[in-house]
């Protein structure tokens, strides 16, 4: 792992991301603050706002309901932002900002319908346990995040204890976080402790400042929030700056989209035809998909590997990131050089 510390960001080698599940240990991580240590005796998930029965659940009460296990890809909304030719403020991450792992939890539909949700609650916020200052504001900010009611219960978003089997870890979010198939990480908040049921839209750091495309179109300046992930493969084998022989060449790399599953990954050699590779193991509906394809490499020197995936919505990789000031969704097609000789 690559990581810096105040807050703990690490990524994850691409050469350790090739299955379907990435161990716990080498999941990658992104905090805004320092972590929070909580103590299960006293740790309660609290229900309030716009609820018939406002709920004090501890974690044992959360384990008594009816649970559910799904793998899940989480990426940060800035994994690739090095990408960027004019470089964009923000964590400088190459294409490690990206796990999957398999969650274990409450469906967050079952805990609203315990509470009872009341008519006029328009979107649910999200509130963890740690805060700390951002810049521009003397207040202390917690790590807030709101959903539209309706996207929120149309996802299969998760209150998830548990992290490939075992509880989570402290730095994933320990006893508990959202997980929200298919957007962004910074959707999926760890060390919850609130949910509020509100009737206006949220307009927290979290949720107006960052995380929001702002694009320069016609001269004008754009915003939009950054929700679900964009479509995007990755190689991860070989890795780049790989010596290899010529001759026959195993590629095999992920790709995954939030929008939908992937209908094809293709693969280009030297700046040659786009051929297609093979689509490997399960399709979990969000998780990555593993892909392979073996092609001959003749010559020697420096050739450039290339990934472009699509997805059955038809969002496929643009060749060059569409530039926005906070560096988001940076998923264009990625380059891996390598030498033959
Ligand atoms: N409470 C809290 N939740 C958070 C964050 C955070 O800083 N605090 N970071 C978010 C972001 S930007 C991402 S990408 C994911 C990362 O999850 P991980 O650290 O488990 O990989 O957590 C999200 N949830
Ligand atoms: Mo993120």
């Amino acid at each position: 792992m690559i990581c810096h510390a105040d807050p703990l960001n690490c990524e994850t080698p691409l050469a350790r991301l090739g299955d379907e599940i990435t161990p716990t240990a080498d999941f990658y991580a992104r905090n805004h603050f320092a972590m929070p240590t909580l103590e299960l005796s006293t740790w309660r998930l609290r229900i309030s706002g716009q609820v018939e029965r406002p709920l004090s659940l501890s974690l044992q009460d959360l384990k008594a309901m009816r649970s559910e296990s799904q793998v899940v890809t989480l990426e940060c909304a800035g994994n690739g932002r090095s990408m960027f030719s004019a470089a964009t403020e923000g964590e400088q991450w190459t294409l490690g900002a990206v796990s999957t792992a398999e969650w274990t939890g409450v469906p967050l539909v079952d805990v609203l319908d315990r509470a009872g949700v009341e008519p006029r609650a328009r979107e649910i916020l999200f509130r963890g346990a740690d805060r700390g200052s951002v810049e521009g504001q003397t207040i202390i900010t917690a790590f807030e995040r709101s959903l539209a009611l309706d996207v929120a219960r149309d996802s299969r978003s998760l209150l998830a204890y548990a992290m490939n089997g075992e509880p989570l870890p402290e730095r994933h979010g320990y006893p508990l976080r959202l997980i929200v198939p298919g957007w962004y990480g910074v959707a999926s908040v760890k060390w919850l402790t609130e949910i509020e049921l509100i009737e206006n839209a949220f307009a927290g750091y979290f949720q107006t400042d960052k995380y929001v495309y702002e694009w320069e179109r016609d001269g004008r300046v754009v915003r939009d929030p950054v929700t679900v992930a964009r479509v995007r493969s990755m190689i991860t084998e070989p890795a780049s700056d790989a010596e290899i022989p010529a001759g026959n060449l195993a590629i095999r790399g992920l790709a995954w989209s939030g929008a939908a599953p992937i209908a094809r990954v293709e693969v280009s050699i030297g700046g040659g035809p786009w051929r297609k590779a093979r689509l490997m193991g399960n399709q979990n509906r969000y998780g990555w998909r593993r892909w392979e394809l073996t092609l001959p490499v003749l010559g020697q020197g420096t050739i450039a590997l290339r990934a472009r995936a699509t997805d059955l919505a038809g969002n496929m990789q643009p060749a060059l990131p569409e530039w926005n000031r906070l560096g988001y969704g940076a998923n264009s097609i990625q380059e891996v050089a390598v030498r033959v000789r």
